[in-house]
Protein backbone atom coordinates (compact mmCIF):
# COMPACT_ATOMS: atom_id res chain seq x y z
CA UNK A 1 0.00 0.00 0.00
CA UNK A 2 1.36 3.69 -0.84
CA UNK A 3 2.40 5.73 1.62
CA UNK A 4 0.85 9.29 2.50
CA UNK A 5 2.57 11.89 4.05
CA UNK A 6 1.86 15.49 4.91
CA UNK A 7 4.70 18.11 4.63
CA UNK A 8 4.34 21.60 6.35
CA UNK A 9 7.43 23.58 4.21
CA UNK A 10 7.27 27.22 2.53
CA UNK A 11 6.90 27.38 -1.22
CA UNK A 12 9.37 29.60 -2.42
CA UNK A 13 8.75 30.01 -6.04
CA UNK A 14 12.15 30.32 -7.14
CA UNK A 15 15.71 28.45 -5.61
CA UNK A 16 15.04 24.99 -5.40
CA UNK A 17 14.08 24.43 -1.56
CA UNK A 18 11.29 23.25 0.87
CA UNK A 19 8.50 21.56 -1.19
CA UNK A 20 9.46 22.66 -4.53
CA UNK A 21 11.91 19.95 -3.65
CA UNK A 22 10.10 17.83 -1.54
CA UNK A 23 7.27 17.12 -3.91
CA UNK A 24 8.81 16.20 -6.51
CA UNK A 25 11.61 14.02 -4.96
CA UNK A 26 8.95 12.56 -2.54
CA UNK A 27 6.37 11.68 -5.24
CA UNK A 28 9.32 9.60 -7.26
CA UNK A 29 9.96 7.80 -4.39
CA UNK A 30 6.30 5.98 -4.45
CA UNK A 31 4.75 8.65 -1.36
CA UNK A 32 1.42 10.41 -2.05
CA UNK A 33 2.61 13.48 -0.55
CA UNK A 34 0.29 16.13 0.58
CA UNK A 35 2.01 19.89 0.70
CA UNK A 36 0.80 22.30 3.92
CA UNK A 37 2.45 25.43 2.58
CA UNK A 38 3.46 27.40 5.51
CA UNK A 39 4.50 30.62 3.72
CA UNK A 40 4.63 32.03 0.37
CA UNK A 41 7.82 33.24 -1.08
CA UNK A 42 8.57 34.35 -4.28
CA UNK A 43 12.53 33.19 -3.63
CA UNK A 44 14.24 31.94 -0.42
CA UNK A 45 15.70 34.10 1.39
CA UNK A 46 18.89 33.70 -0.20
CA UNK A 47 17.93 35.79 -2.35
CA UNK A 48 17.77 40.04 -1.71
CA UNK A 49 14.27 41.01 -0.48
CA UNK A 50 11.83 38.36 -1.26
CA UNK A 51 8.35 38.72 -1.24
CA UNK A 52 7.21 36.85 2.12
CA UNK A 53 3.96 35.97 3.40
CA UNK A 54 3.53 33.94 6.26
CA UNK A 55 0.36 31.32 5.52
CA UNK A 56 -0.55 31.12 9.53
CA UNK A 57 -4.12 31.50 9.40
CA UNK A 58 -4.56 29.96 6.34
CA UNK A 59 -2.67 26.64 7.71
CA UNK A 60 -5.12 26.24 10.42
CA UNK A 61 -8.12 26.59 7.85
CA UNK A 62 -6.28 23.78 5.72
CA UNK A 63 -6.27 21.85 8.67
CA UNK A 64 -9.68 21.75 9.58
CA UNK A 65 -10.16 20.75 6.63
CA UNK A 66 -8.42 18.01 6.27
CA UNK A 67 -9.63 16.47 9.53
CA UNK A 68 -12.65 15.81 7.27
CA UNK A 69 -11.00 14.52 4.07
CA UNK A 70 -7.93 13.15 5.57
CA UNK A 71 -8.41 10.88 8.77
CA UNK A 72 -4.92 9.26 8.50
CA UNK A 73 -1.60 9.62 7.56
CA UNK A 74 1.64 7.62 7.50
CA UNK A 75 4.34 10.64 8.11
CA UNK A 76 4.09 14.16 9.13
CA UNK A 77 7.62 16.05 7.73
CA UNK A 78 7.84 19.48 9.01
CA UNK A 79 10.28 21.53 7.47
CA UNK A 80 10.65 25.30 7.18
CA UNK A 81 8.03 27.32 9.35
CA UNK A 82 7.73 30.97 9.14
CA UNK A 83 6.18 32.03 11.85
CA UNK A 84 5.85 31.45 16.30
CA UNK A 85 2.31 31.33 16.17
CA UNK A 86 2.37 27.91 13.74
CA UNK A 87 3.86 26.25 16.43
CA UNK A 88 0.56 25.32 18.08
CA UNK A 89 -1.22 24.23 15.28
CA UNK A 90 1.77 22.31 14.62
CA UNK A 91 1.56 20.92 18.46
CA UNK A 92 -2.24 20.34 17.00
CA UNK A 93 -1.76 18.18 14.01
CA UNK A 94 0.82 15.93 15.83
CA UNK A 95 -2.00 15.15 18.31
CA UNK A 96 -4.07 14.52 15.38
CA UNK A 97 -2.25 12.37 13.57
CA UNK A 98 -0.98 10.21 16.37
CA UNK A 99 -0.37 7.12 14.67
CA UNK A 100 2.10 8.88 11.58
CA UNK A 101 5.79 8.93 11.96
CA UNK A 102 7.31 12.19 12.75
CA UNK A 103 10.29 13.91 10.92
CA UNK A 104 11.02 16.98 11.83
CA UNK A 105 13.99 19.25 10.41
CA UNK A 106 14.41 22.14 12.74
CA UNK A 107 15.05 24.98 9.85
CA UNK A 108 16.94 27.05 11.61
CA UNK A 109 20.07 28.13 10.16
CA UNK A 110 23.24 27.64 8.50
CA UNK A 111 26.87 28.35 8.38
CA UNK A 112 26.92 29.16 12.12
CA UNK A 113 24.05 31.67 12.32
CA UNK A 114 20.31 31.77 12.42
CA UNK A 115 18.51 32.53 9.41
CA UNK A 116 17.19 36.36 9.52
CA UNK A 117 13.88 34.89 8.68
CA UNK A 118 13.40 32.94 11.89
CA UNK A 119 13.03 34.69 15.50
CA UNK A 120 15.00 33.28 18.57
CA UNK A 121 11.17 32.74 19.99
CA UNK A 122 10.70 30.47 16.50
CA UNK A 123 13.91 28.77 17.24
CA UNK A 124 13.24 27.67 20.95
CA UNK A 125 9.69 26.43 19.84
CA UNK A 126 11.02 24.39 17.09
CA UNK A 127 13.17 22.84 19.74
CA UNK A 128 10.16 22.12 22.38
CA UNK A 129 8.86 20.88 18.50
CA UNK A 130 11.59 18.61 18.11
CA UNK A 131 10.84 16.60 21.44
CA UNK A 132 7.77 15.54 19.88
CA UNK A 133 9.62 13.86 16.85
CA UNK A 134 10.83 10.58 15.96
CA UNK A 135 13.56 11.41 13.25
CA UNK A 136 14.97 15.07 13.37
CA UNK A 137 17.64 16.48 11.06
CA UNK A 138 20.04 19.34 11.90
CA UNK A 139 22.58 20.71 10.63
CA UNK A 140 25.57 21.25 12.58
CA UNK A 141 24.32 25.33 12.86
CA UNK A 142 21.00 23.54 13.82
CA UNK A 143 22.87 21.12 16.20
CA UNK A 144 24.21 23.96 18.10
CA UNK A 145 21.37 26.05 18.42
CA UNK A 146 18.62 22.72 19.80
CA UNK A 147 21.61 22.25 22.24
CA UNK A 148 22.46 25.58 23.09
CA UNK A 149 26.03 25.17 22.84
CA UNK A 150 28.51 27.66 20.80
CA UNK A 151 28.74 26.35 16.77
CA UNK A 152 32.61 27.31 17.33
CA UNK A 153 33.06 25.06 20.02
CA UNK A 154 31.23 21.99 18.59
CA UNK A 155 31.62 18.17 20.06
CA UNK A 156 32.78 15.71 17.58
CA UNK A 157 29.71 14.18 16.03
CA UNK A 158 29.34 11.01 17.46
CA UNK A 159 29.21 12.99 20.66
CA UNK A 160 26.42 15.51 19.57
CA UNK A 161 24.59 12.48 17.93
CA UNK A 162 24.30 11.35 21.97
CA UNK A 163 23.42 14.70 23.21
CA UNK A 164 20.71 15.48 20.53
CA UNK A 165 19.56 12.14 20.74
CA UNK A 166 19.40 11.91 24.39
CA UNK A 167 17.99 15.36 24.66
CA UNK A 168 14.79 15.27 22.11
CA UNK A 169 14.65 11.40 22.61
CA UNK A 170 14.83 10.56 18.83
CA UNK A 171 16.78 9.06 16.06
CA UNK A 172 19.24 11.97 14.39
CA UNK A 173 20.21 12.40 11.28
CA UNK A 174 23.45 15.20 11.66
CA UNK A 175 23.52 16.53 8.13
CA UNK A 176 26.73 18.54 6.61
CA UNK A 177 29.56 16.91 7.96
CA UNK A 178 32.92 16.76 6.78
CA UNK A 179 35.81 14.26 7.44
CA UNK A 180 39.71 14.40 7.27
CA UNK A 181 39.92 14.28 3.41
CA UNK A 182 37.36 16.94 2.63
CA UNK A 183 34.54 14.59 1.66
CA UNK A 184 30.71 15.99 2.74
CA UNK A 185 28.29 13.68 3.96
CA UNK A 186 26.13 12.76 7.10
CA UNK A 187 25.70 10.28 10.46
CA UNK A 188 22.82 8.95 11.85
CA UNK A 189 21.79 7.67 15.29
CA UNK A 190 19.01 5.40 15.18
CA UNK A 191 17.78 2.54 17.72
CA UNK A 192 21.46 2.56 19.34
CA UNK A 193 23.30 2.06 16.04
CA UNK A 194 25.04 4.53 14.21
CA UNK A 195 25.40 4.96 10.65
CA UNK A 196 27.42 7.47 7.82
CA UNK A 197 27.94 8.02 4.33
CA UNK A 198 29.98 10.57 2.96
CA UNK A 199 30.28 11.80 -0.96
CA UNK A 200 33.26 13.72 -2.80
CA UNK A 201 32.68 17.96 -2.23
CA UNK A 202 31.37 19.87 -5.17
CA UNK A 203 32.55 23.27 -4.04
CA UNK A 204 29.68 26.10 -3.48
CA UNK A 205 26.98 26.24 -1.02
CA UNK A 206 23.83 25.37 -2.62
CA UNK A 207 20.32 25.92 -0.94
CA UNK A 208 17.76 23.38 -0.63
CA UNK A 209 20.46 20.73 -0.31
CA UNK A 210 19.29 20.12 3.38
CA UNK A 211 15.75 19.78 2.22
CA UNK A 212 16.37 17.38 -0.71
CA UNK A 213 18.66 15.15 1.97
CA UNK A 214 16.04 15.10 4.40
CA UNK A 215 13.43 14.59 1.59
CA UNK A 216 14.74 11.17 0.37
CA UNK A 217 15.66 10.41 4.09
CA UNK A 218 11.96 10.58 4.57
CA UNK A 219 10.74 8.29 2.21
CA UNK A 220 13.44 5.88 2.52
CA UNK A 221 12.69 5.61 6.48
CA UNK A 222 9.14 5.51 5.86
CA UNK A 223 8.91 2.77 3.65
CA UNK A 224 11.10 0.55 5.71
CA UNK A 225 14.46 0.84 3.90
CA UNK A 226 17.66 0.35 6.57
CA UNK A 227 19.59 3.68 7.47
CA UNK A 228 22.65 2.65 5.67
CA UNK A 229 21.26 2.25 2.74
CA UNK A 230 19.20 5.41 3.15
CA UNK A 231 22.41 7.82 3.69
CA UNK A 232 24.17 5.94 0.82
CA UNK A 233 21.03 7.22 -1.29
CA UNK A 234 20.38 10.61 -0.42
CA UNK A 235 24.34 11.61 -0.67
CA UNK A 236 24.77 9.66 -3.65
CA UNK A 237 21.57 12.15 -5.09
CA UNK A 238 23.12 15.20 -3.81
CA UNK A 239 26.50 14.59 -5.70
CA UNK A 240 25.16 13.97 -9.09
CA UNK A 241 23.43 16.23 -9.03
CA UNK A 242 25.85 18.67 -7.83
CA UNK A 243 28.79 17.29 -10.00
CA UNK A 244 28.33 19.14 -12.84
CA UNK A 245 27.20 22.64 -11.78
CA UNK A 246 27.92 25.61 -13.03
CA UNK A 247 26.34 29.27 -12.59
CA UNK A 248 24.63 30.79 -9.80
CA UNK A 249 23.92 28.31 -6.74
CA UNK A 250 20.97 30.31 -5.17
CA UNK A 251 19.22 28.58 -8.16
CA UNK A 252 19.60 24.60 -6.18
CA UNK A 253 20.87 22.14 -7.62
CA UNK A 254 19.85 21.00 -10.71
CA UNK A 255 18.30 17.49 -9.35
CA UNK A 256 15.43 17.26 -12.04
CA UNK A 257 17.06 14.90 -14.51
CA UNK A 258 18.43 13.01 -11.69
CA UNK A 259 15.13 12.12 -10.59
CA UNK A 260 14.81 9.09 -12.88
CA UNK A 261 17.82 7.30 -11.26
CA UNK A 262 16.96 7.94 -7.70
CA UNK A 263 13.65 6.10 -8.33
CA UNK A 264 15.21 3.26 -9.97
CA UNK A 265 17.79 3.08 -7.35
CA UNK A 266 15.33 3.06 -4.99
CA UNK A 267 13.23 0.16 -6.53
CA UNK A 268 16.06 -2.61 -6.27
CA UNK A 269 16.51 -1.29 -2.55
CA UNK A 270 12.99 -1.89 -2.10
CA UNK A 271 12.61 -4.71 -4.29
CA UNK A 272 15.40 -6.14 -1.83
CA UNK A 273 14.14 -5.48 1.69
CA UNK A 274 10.82 -7.33 -0.17
CA UNK A 275 13.46 -10.87 -0.31
O1 LIG B 1 16.31 25.35 2.65
C1 LIG B 1 16.05 26.03 3.82
C2 LIG B 1 15.11 27.19 3.58
C3 LIG B 1 13.77 26.95 3.47
N1 LIG B 1 12.88 27.94 3.25
C4 LIG B 1 13.28 29.21 3.09
C5 LIG B 1 14.64 29.52 3.17
C6 LIG B 1 15.56 28.50 3.44
C7 LIG B 1 16.98 28.81 3.54
O2 LIG B 1 17.45 29.87 3.32
O3 LIG B 1 15.01 30.79 3.00
C8 LIG B 1 12.27 30.28 2.82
Amino acid sequence: MQNTLITVQDLSCVGRCSLSVALPVLSCLDIQCIPMPSALLSAHTGFTSPFRKPLTGEMNSIFSHFKEVLPKVDGLYIGYLAEYEQLSLMDEMLSHYDSALIFIDPVMGDNGKRYSSISERLCDGIAKLCHKADFIFPNLTEAALLLDIPYDNLPDSDTLLNMLSDKFSSSVVLTGLTDSSGNIGAHALHDGNTYSAYTKMVPGKFPGTGDLFASVCVAGILQGIDIQSVLQLATGFIYSSAKDFSGDSRYGLPFEKKLNKLSNDFLALKNKENN
